[in-house]
């Protein structure tokens, strides 16, 4: 298996949680966490770095002696580190670590004292009343422990797709918003920031004066509502049917935009934040900014959002781009993107019909489309060798070809593009022969089968199919599927490289399992002058709804409209699909 960015930044994260219980330096475990965040934010991988023979010391907070441990994980998968200090301190400790008010300091304290090293050790003795009897661990502490661990187990593991939790979301925020004593509802944390999966909801509402009960009442009252985990007069948090977590915490107005900063995440940046506010002599804090000590404390800031990020003389910074990639400095030099809108987008350029797998005709999804507002779609039928998916031959593309040059006649204000969604073969070859493509208004080329080709075949496969001047657009690139298949095994910078260089244009797939290009290779396609396409895959008609997700992820990768094409009137956009 090929090692991924991702997988050495969880090793750095472990190797840091560890140190912390060890007690270690400050600084060291601080090097791991920022390893692990560079590492994390690089769009080329760090074996592609070391096959090119590159510096890694050239990496923020990456030294010698991290860019040799690297190298270690890239080469064998493990760190020999990590191995020693597991053997040192079970591994357990860091499950432990992962619950909600449970510290470094806590875990080493039970771990020490009381020899507990896993979750079940730990929920006996919260039962037993053992743990109360550690300094600094209350019955408050043991409580909360008990909690936690219960709604880890009735949640199960694994994450939610932002599309899966968008739909348990939205019927609770519904019925929160309904109440009259509620003034304000945001669903903060990952979910606000758009990422592709979410561990759990966080909520913020405000309500009237003296009607907190009432409010928990509702929210626990919630028809999905399977179990109520704790219940508190500022916070309770429940598990729904689907096993989604959902906290809901009220706070007061005077507080909630310093909450929805602290709530909205993620934590680096938030970190990040509170240590320009003490350079400064702030404190931030979840109830809001202040200034001076003691009795002279007073508050500064809190109300909104705009107000906090102001007490330290920056503009209001999307949710999307608060993941510490750079978008602080971006704020403080007055050089954030404009961000992209579902507003923005004028079209759809990757749709099926019944003429392959889609379950309707171009007609009907011109005209749902059409309904949307948008002006044009482009209609891309799977290409013969997708036999399952009943792909075309040339001589059916011609056909529909001449089908949608009618449909065209008959839509007012309205385009239907041509175009295919072509296979592209094992020796980087396409699946339909020049001569039809050429015919065509797009052609999206796509990998379907043969994922397992070594990195050296996958990229000059790739790069091949670049090279056709027909290929108009690189569909899905990595063909990832979130939680179920791993992107495949790729010199991903240089297939971005070569599309930019030849003008073809970056798919950014917008199926919730999907979602690919992914939020750190579309800000790479945007930081080097190329475009991509925002773009659903729809099969049926409601997929023209998977838009806003795509459009959350351009978000995070920074994109402004004018990078994504589909922001484009008809005429531009003809002009940009033209190859270099
Ligand atoms: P998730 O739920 O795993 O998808 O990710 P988040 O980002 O929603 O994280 P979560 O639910 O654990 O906490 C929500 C936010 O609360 C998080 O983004 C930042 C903030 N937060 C939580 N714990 C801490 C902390 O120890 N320090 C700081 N500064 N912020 C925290
Ligand atoms: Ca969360
Ligand atoms: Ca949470």
């Amino acid at each position: 298996m090929p090692v991924h960015n991702a997988d050495i930044a969880e090793i750095f994260t472990e190797v840091a949680d560890l140190l912390e219980i060890e007690g270690a330096n400050q600084f060291r475990v601080r090097a791991y966490r920022e390893a692990a965040r560079t590492i994390e934010g690089q769009s080329r991988s760090a074996r592609e770095m070391m096959e090119n023979g590159e510096d890694l010391t050239r990496l923020s907070g990456i030294g010698e002696d991290l860019a040799g441990k690297i190298e270690e994980i890239v080469k064998t998968g493990k760190l020999s580190q990590l191995e020693e200090i597991r053997r040192e301190t079970p591994p357990g400790l860091s499950e432990m670590m992962e619950l909600a008010g449970l510290g470094p300091k806590k875990v080493k304290a039970l771990y020490g004292e009381l020899g507990i090293s896993s979750l079940e050790e730990l929920e006996k003795a919260a039962r037993s009343g053992k743990v109360a009897e550690l300094e600094g661990f209350g019955e408050k502490t043991r409580q909360s422990i008990l909690e936690e661990i219960e709604a880890r187990r009735a949640r199960g593991p694994g994450r939610f797709k932002l599309a899966r939790a968008a739909e348990f979301a939205s019927p609770l925020v519904e019925h929160l918003r309904k109440s009259r004593e509620i003034k304000e509802v945001t669903v903060a944390g990952s979910y606000r920031r758009g990422k592709e999966t979410v561990g759990d909801l966080d909520i913020l509402v405000t309500c009237k004066r003296g009607s907190r009960e009432k409010v928990m009442d509702r929210f626990t009252g919630f028809e999905d509502v399977e179990k109520t985990v704790s219940r508190g007069k500022t916070k309770s948090s429940v598990i729904l049917r689907s096993g989604l977590q959902v906290d809901l915490r009220v706070v007061a107005q005077v507080s909630y935009g310093a909450a929805l900063v602290y709530f909205t995440g993620s934590k680096p940046h938030n970190i990040a934040i509170r240590k320009i506010g003490q350079g400064r002599n702030l404190k931030i804090s979840e109830y809001g900014v202040f200034k001076g000590k003691g009795d002279s404390e007073k508050r500064v800031a809190g109300k909104t959002e705009k107000e906090v990020y102001r007490s330290v003389d920056l503009p209001f910074i999307p949710p999307e781009l608060r993941e510490h990639r750079g978008e602080i400095e971006a704020a403080r030099e007055g050089k954030l993107p404009d961000l992209v809108t579902l507003d923005d987008i004028r079209g759809d350029l990757h749709v099926h019909t019944e003429e392959s797998d889609g379950d309707y005709t171009a007609r009907e999804m011109a005209e749902a489309a059409r309904e949307r507002g948008y002006e044009y779609i482009a209609v891309t039928d799977h290409s013969r060798r997708l036999t399952v998916a009943a792909g075309l031959d040339p001589g059916q593309l011609e056909k529909q070809i001449e089908v949608i040059g009618k449909l065209n006649e008959k839509l007012d204000g309205f385009s239907v593009l041509t175009g295919i969604e072509v296979d592209i073969m094992e020796d980087g070859t396409l699946d339909l022969p020049d001569g039809i493509l050429k015919e065509l208004d797009l052609v999206v080329a796509a990998v379907h089968y043969k994922f397992d080709l070594p990195a050296g075949k996958q990229t000059d496969r790739i790069l091949r199919a670049l090279d056709n001047p027909h290929v108009s657009i690189l569909d899905h690139p990595t063909t990832r599927l979130i939680g179920k298949r791993p992107p495949i095994d790729v010199n991903m910078e240089k297939i971005l490289t070569a599309a930019i260089e030849r003008g073809v244009v970056l798919e950014l797939n917008a199926q919730p399992d999907r979602l690919d290009l992914n939020d750190v290779y579309c800000k790479f396609v945007r930081d080097h002058g190329g475009r991509i396409a925002v773009s659903t895959d729809s099969h049926r008609l409601s997929d023209l709804e998977f838009m806003r997700f795509g459009i959350r992820q351009a978000r995070r990768g920074w994109l402004e409209a004018d990078d994504v094409i589909n922001t484009r009137s008809l005429k531009q956009l003809r002009k940009v699909l033209r190859r270099k």
